[in-house]
């Protein structure tokens, strides 16, 4: 079994949502903005364009968070996290509407890796409190803590949310939130309302200079100390 051994540490706040869809693209604006950030964030879209194994390449740079947003019976999640965890990542993004036991499962595979999970409390999209309302997402964060999860992602589209849900997880639990830039959302707004970190994709990986745009997040969030 491989013993990830990379942790979370807060430097700047910024975690970079990569949904870039190739590998030359994934490494450029890695990259550029690896000192930037505390972590990548690495999904479907980039995952299903050049393959797994795109883990080992990145995370040459930052941790590598899987956003798989997994949401199986409790077997299914495991053969799920085993994948993601064997490949090198650091963290993985579970849903918690599927209930204790399939969180478990999940929270246990990661603890044999070393590895971490977040659960979605709230999605960031406008139809994303369609169904997560206010109780739900509560529950849902209220749940991840109880499951163990290192932490809980929380829509920065919505601040007053993050700061409602932050209030459920209280002071151990993570907050990562996406939103920022593309979406709308601001990054001093989200860590004011207790996020630990934004999740930033699209204005950074679409931007003509990635560097200099993230260097603006990372500055916007250091006024606020
Ligand atoms: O609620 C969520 N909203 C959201 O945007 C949960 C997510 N995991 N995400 C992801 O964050 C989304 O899939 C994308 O990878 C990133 C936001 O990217 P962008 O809107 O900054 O481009």
């Amino acid at each position: 079994m491989t013993t990830n051994h990379f942790e979370f540490q807060r430097k700047t706040g910024i975690i970079l949502a990569l949904d870039v869809t190739d590998e030359e693209n994934a490494i450029r604006v890695t990259e550029a903005v690896a000192d930037m950030v505390d972590a990548v964030k690495i999904g479907y879209p980039l995952v299903l364009g050049t393959g797994l194994q795109i883990v080992s390449k990145l995370s040459r740079y930052a941790p590598i968070i899987a956003d798989f947003k997994v949401a199986d019976i409790p077997n299914t999640d495991r053969l799920i996290c085993e994948h993601v965890f064997k490949a090198g990542c650091a963290a993985i993004i579970v849903q918690g509407f599927t209930g204790p036991d399939s969180l478990a499962e999940c929270v246990k595979t990661a603890n044999e890796f070393g590895g971490k999970v977040f659960v979605v409390s709230e999605m960031s999209h406008p139809g994303g409190d369609y169904f997560f309302t206010d109780e739900i997402s509560k529950e849902i964060a209220a749940l991840a803590k109880k499951s163990g999860a290192f932490g809980i992602v929380a829509p920065a589209t919505r601040p007053e949310r993050v700061k409602e849900l932050r209030a459920v997880i209280g002071a151990d639990l993570k907050i990562i939130s996406p939103g920022v830039g593309a979406q709308g959302g601001s990054a001093a707004d989200t860590i004011k309302a207790g996020a630990d970190w934004v999740i930033v994709g699209r204005s950074i990986y679409n931007a003509a200079d990635p560097k200099a745009e993230a260097e603006k997040v990372k500055s916007e969030i250091e006024k606020l100390i």
